[in-house]
């Protein structure tokens, strides 16, 4: 698959613009609202995971397997890193990344939570927060995928208040010591490079700190009923030295993590969508073909009103995803929108999923059919990127300028 570009070069040439792709669902046309480019490059991606990811995630997920094998094909298309301009990025807009995440999450959550990983919470700190030698160093590796990063901010004690990790780091002579330990990280045993959030006595500092660094080591979180095709890991920090050149010079405070997480949690507002669409359109073709009481269930009201119901929640979730897009292409786009959006969206990926699972019948809990899978999937997705509750507490310290965490 060449590379996604802007469409001064390759895109036209690899996909022209066509009707509907079967994996589609855009009641209100939303495709009218995007640039050639955008719909050229939602289509490449939705063949990729056609071909790439659907025929073989299933198993991937039953084994609890991670198929690494897609990241150089992730990155041959330019998907990792795809919005930032210059050093081997594709230099996408972000409506670009948030159709790639759509699509990807379509295949399933663990591919889209890699590009999430790797893009918005390890590239961009670096982009945002680093030296420009940390960027020449690392930024192009990471855009080809031969360096794969993990982004350590949770601890054992608690995720939804970052603020107090225990984790910290200490400076000694030109180098810093790091202890502690982080929990629930993705990529973390596949990672060359972690970002590691710690606390100092100025305040909360970023480092890379690089696979093989002594003390650092990272072991898997084994038996997961969810994200199952996604490596989960825990990371141990015990007396990590590292020198000045790896901590990430331009921001101390927690504004550091959380500005990384508002990327990531933007990505997750558009991937939600493919996940909803991918139960939704299985839910739709079973229904139409199972015959019970003598007519398909599609001719029931109940299952009608429920397809209905999937259809305006699906659409209501394109339309905010666009223009949250549009705002954050703007420059305008508040955190507290991607709360909302990010609330919104995986909480309508997981009540389709759901619904699509019951519709399904009991055939509905095989893994043959997609909206467990993606059911199962979305129970971390609504956690992880901060709780539900915590965008709904975001969004309601926005309203009324007090914050009830
Ligand atoms: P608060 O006072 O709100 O903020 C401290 C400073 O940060 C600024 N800020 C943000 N900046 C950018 N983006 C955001 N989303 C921001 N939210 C806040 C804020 O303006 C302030 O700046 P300054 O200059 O005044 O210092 O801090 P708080 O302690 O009250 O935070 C509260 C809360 C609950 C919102 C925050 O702690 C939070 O978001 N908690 C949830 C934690 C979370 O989401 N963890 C996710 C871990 S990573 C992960 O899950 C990866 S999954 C990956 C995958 O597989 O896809
Ligand atoms: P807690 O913070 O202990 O919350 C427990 C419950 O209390 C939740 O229901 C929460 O909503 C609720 N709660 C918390 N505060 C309040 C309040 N004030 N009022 C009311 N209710 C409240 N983290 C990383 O740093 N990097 C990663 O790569 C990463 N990947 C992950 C991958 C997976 C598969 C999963 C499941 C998690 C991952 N996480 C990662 C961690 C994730 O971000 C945290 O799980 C999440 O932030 C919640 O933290 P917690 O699990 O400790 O829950």
């Amino acid at each position: 698959m060449p590379p996604l570009r802007p469409l001064e070069n390759t895109m036209t040439a690899v996909a022209p613009k066509s009707a509907e792709t079967p994996s589609a669902f855009d009641y209100f046309n939303v495709r009218t609202l995007l640039s050639e480019d955008e719909i050229a490059i939602q289509e490449a991606v939705a063949r990729f995971v056609d071909e790439r990811v659907l025929p073989i995630i299933p198993q991937a997920f039953e084994d609890h397997r991670f198929p690494k094998e897609l990241v150089p094909e992730l990155a041959a298309m330019g998907l990792l890193g795809c919005n930032i301009e210059g050093y081997d990025c594709a230099g996408l807009n972000n409506v670009c990344y948030g159709l790639i995440c759509q699509e990807l999450e379509r295949g399933d959550s663990g591919v889209r939570s890699f590009v999430s990983v790797q893009g918005s919470l390890c590239m961009y700190p670096i982009l945002a927060y680093g030296s420009e030698e940390q960027r020449t160093k690392y930024l192009p590796r990471m855009a080809k995928g031969e360096c794969i990063g993990c982004f350590g901010l949770t601890e054992p004690d608690g995720g939804s208040d970052p603020g107090t990790m225990k984790t910290h780091a200490v400076k000694k002579g030109g180098d810093w010591v790091i202890n502690g330990a982080k929990m629930w990280i993705t990529n973390g045993t596949i990672a060359d490079i972690a970002i590691v959030w710690a606390s100092t006595d100025q305040g909360i500092m970023g480092f890379i700190v690089e696979k093989g660094t002594p003390g650092y080591t990272a072991r898997d979180i084994l038996r997961k009923f969810s994200l199952r095709a996604s490596v989960t890991s825990e990371l141990f920090l015990d007396n990590v030295r590292v020198p000045e050149s790896q901590r990430l010079p331009n921001v101390v405070g927690l504004k550091g993590p959380l500005g990384c997480l508002t990327q990531a949690r933007y990505g997750i507002a558009w991937g939600a969508i493919g996940s909803a669409i991918a139960s939704f359109k299985e839910a739709l073709e079973f229904a139409k073909i199972r015959v019970v009481f003598g007519r398909p269930i599609a001719h029931t009201q109940t299952i009608q009103r429920r397809l209905a119901d999937m259809a305006r929640r699906i659409t209501t979730g394109q339309l905010l995803a666009l223009q949250l897009g549009r705002l954050k292409d703007a420059g305008t786009m508040h955190h507290s929108q991607v709360s909302m959006a990010k609330w919104n969206n995986v909480r309508m990926g997981l009540d389709v999923a759901r619904d699509a699972r019951d519709i399904l019948g009991a055939g509905g809990i095989s893994i043959e059919c997609s909206p467990i899978r993606h059911m199962l999937n979305l129970e971390s997705v609504i956690t992880y990127e901060g709780t539900e509750t915590i965008h709904e507490l975001i969004v309601g310290r926005e309203l009324t300028g007090h914050a009830a965490f």
